[in-house]
């Protein structure tokens, strides 16, 4: 079959710091690719809607699936759906993703009939029972996760091994608009996969059920041999969990003689308890590291559920300082907050050396949160739920809020306007557009243009077409939300075994 396989549009926060490629896609691509269908996919961060237009005649697929990994682009994929269904009434067309898995019958309802299916969960297996049954006119509820307007199939199951079809990169045009930072153009990879903490704001452990899965070093050597860009982003959502692991991979690294520049994300208790992997990575070619360190009290920690300790973050940040990394944080604003809180975010950003980030809290679908907060919504708009709009009540008048956010962004983003300046004396910037590589470079002038108080405000008083659906489950604040109405994927016992081999670990770590 010919299938075309879409991303949707970048937000506003991948406007400016980084583009990153569509790894999702690329993995359902190679497990479709391995089961002997003819593939295309466009990634609408760098193409435009009319050259998908134009794909959709001169490629006339069977079948087009979107991706969506991200609420806020919600509107474009159904209304793209739709018109890819009146345009090829024969195609089967379908989309799957991170938060396409949490509102599956809602986006079928949006798309009155423009979405055949929507494909919950892992991709790459259910992908390829749903093509197969498709061709076989049998019926798409036979398919473990899939749900389609007449109800759902059997609940969707976690592949047996991850890197059993590894991304097909090659699928993918455009591949130099790919960038974080300086680091331009850039690759992404996975090591593992799923995250066993239970942060209640974050859906990336209730996708997975909770669940941690490893490649092998073999595969993740494999896999990064092939990436020819100079630099490589780690999606993990925390990296190198398991000692072992990280060395393990390090090995097979040093052993294929592979030289990159790496960035990855992790979390401050990992780093102080596995500072010899991050070591041994430094020496690999690591130079960019994450931190969730989401709040600056032990009480937003705790409300976030986030177990690690303020002092943990602060030690954490002395290591990675003395790892010589480059260290970006993210400080989570919360709508209740007033004047006085930016402004001590702001004073505390401009006394540390790390880049700051700052994103507004949001409940979304997938979180504990959507189903705990008491707050009402202030707009059902999903193109705003990105974490850069307030979907909550403010405390201050919202012109005000986003008055302080924007000179919050602002005061961050002249410490990044700091950095050219150092990046031009490293000689960086001239090398890059030298290669060709603008990305990085528009990306420092960017900001101004991007993150507006009357752009964030205008976004607010947009028609608005398709409305995100509210919790059906509501729980009292601090109650745990049952896996049943959360979870995607069930807990398995390899899950129940992780956690408890993460638990007993994080206890001693936090004993010693
Ligand atoms: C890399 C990444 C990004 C990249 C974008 C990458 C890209 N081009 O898509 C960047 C850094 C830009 C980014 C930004 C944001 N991200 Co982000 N991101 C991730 C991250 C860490 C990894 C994604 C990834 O590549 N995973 C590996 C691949 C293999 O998995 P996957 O994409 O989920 O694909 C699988 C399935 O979902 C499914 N699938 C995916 N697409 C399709 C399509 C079809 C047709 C089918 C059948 C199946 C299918 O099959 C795939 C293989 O099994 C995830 C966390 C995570 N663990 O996934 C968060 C995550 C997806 N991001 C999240 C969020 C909140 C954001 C932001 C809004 C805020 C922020 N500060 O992080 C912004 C805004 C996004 C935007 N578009 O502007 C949330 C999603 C929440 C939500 N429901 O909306 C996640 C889960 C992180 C979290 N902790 O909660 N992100
Ligand atoms: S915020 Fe990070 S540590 Fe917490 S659950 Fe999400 S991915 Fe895991």
């Amino acid at each position: 079959m010919k299938v075309l396989l879409v991303h949707p549009s970048p937000l506003l926060f991948s406007e400016i710091y980084l583009r990153l490629e569509p790894l999702g896609l690329e993995c359902v691509a190679g497990a479709l690719d391995a089961a002997g269908h003819t593939i295309r996919l466009i990634d609408l961060q760098t193409s435009t809607e009319d050259e998908y237009r134009q794909e959709l005649r001169t490629f006339l697929p069977d079948a087009v699936g979107f991706s969506v990994n991200y609420l806020a682009n919600v509107p474009q994929v159904i209304d793209l759906a739709i018109e890819t269904k009146e345009r090829l009434p024969h195609a089967l067309v379908f989309a799957g993703g991170h938060s396409a898995s949490f509102i599956a019958d809602e986006m079928l309802a949006h798309a009155n009939g423009g979405l055949d299916c929507i494909v919950r969960g892992e991709g790459e297996a259910a992908a390829v029972r749903l093509l197969e049954t498709y061709a076989a006119r049998g019926d798409l509820r036979s398919v473990p996760g899939v749900v389609t307007p007449a109800g759902p199939g059997p609940a969707p199951s976690l592949i047996a091994s991850p890197e059993q079809h590894l991304p097909l990169r090659s699928a993918l045009r455009r591949r130099r608009k790919y960038f974080i930072g300086e680091l331009d153009p850039c690759a992404s990879i996975e090591l593992t996969r799923g995250c066993p903490w239970d942060c209640n704001f974050c859906s990336a452990w209730t996708f997975y059920g909770r669940s941690y899965r490893k490649f092998s070093p073999e595969a993740a050597g494999e896999d990064l041999a092939r990436i020819r860009e100079p630099n490589v982003f780690i999606v993990d959502d925390v990296a190198f969990i398991r000692p072992e692991h990280g060395m393990a991979i390090a090995d097979e690294v040093e052993r294929r003689g592979i030289r990159k520049r790496y960035y990855l994300e992790t979390r401050a208790d990992v780093l102080l308890r596995n500072r010899e992997v991050f070591e041994r990575w430094t020496r690999l070619g690591l130079r960019y590291m994450f931190l969730g360190i989401e709040a600056m009290d032990e009480e937003g920690l705790k409300r976030f559920r986030k177990r690690v300790a303020l002092t943990e973050n602060e030690r954490a940040l002395e290591v990675a300082r003395e790892l010589g990394l480059v260290v970006a944080v993210n400080i989570i604003a919360d709508p209740s907050w007033d004047r006085r809180r930016f402004e001590v975010v702001r004073q505390w950003a401009l006394e540390v050396p790390e880049i700051v980030h700052m994103t507004v809290a949001t409940p979304y679908p997938g979180t504990e949160i959507w189903h705990t907060e008491a707050r009402e919504l202030t707009t059902r708009d999903y193109r705003l739920f990105d974490v850069q709009h307030a979907v909550l009540p403010t405390r201050l008048p919202l012109a005000e809020f986003y008055a302080e956010l924007v000179k919050t962004q602002q005061v961050l983003a002249r410490k990044h306007m700091g950095l050219r300046a150092a990046y031009d004396v490293l000689g960086i910037t001239t090398r890059l557009l030298l290669r060709g590589q603008t990305n990085f470079f528009r990306m420092l002038w960017k900001f101004s243009s991007v993150y507006s108080v009357e752009r964030l405000l205008a976004d607010h008083a947009q028609p608005v077409r398709y409305q995100i659906g509210l919790p059906e489950t509501r729980v009292a604040p601090g109650e745990r939300v049952p896996p049943s109405v959360l979870w995607v994927h069930q807990p398995n016992a390899d899950t129940a075994r992780e956690l408890a081999g993460e638990r007993r670990r994080s206890a001693s770590a936090a004993s010693a």
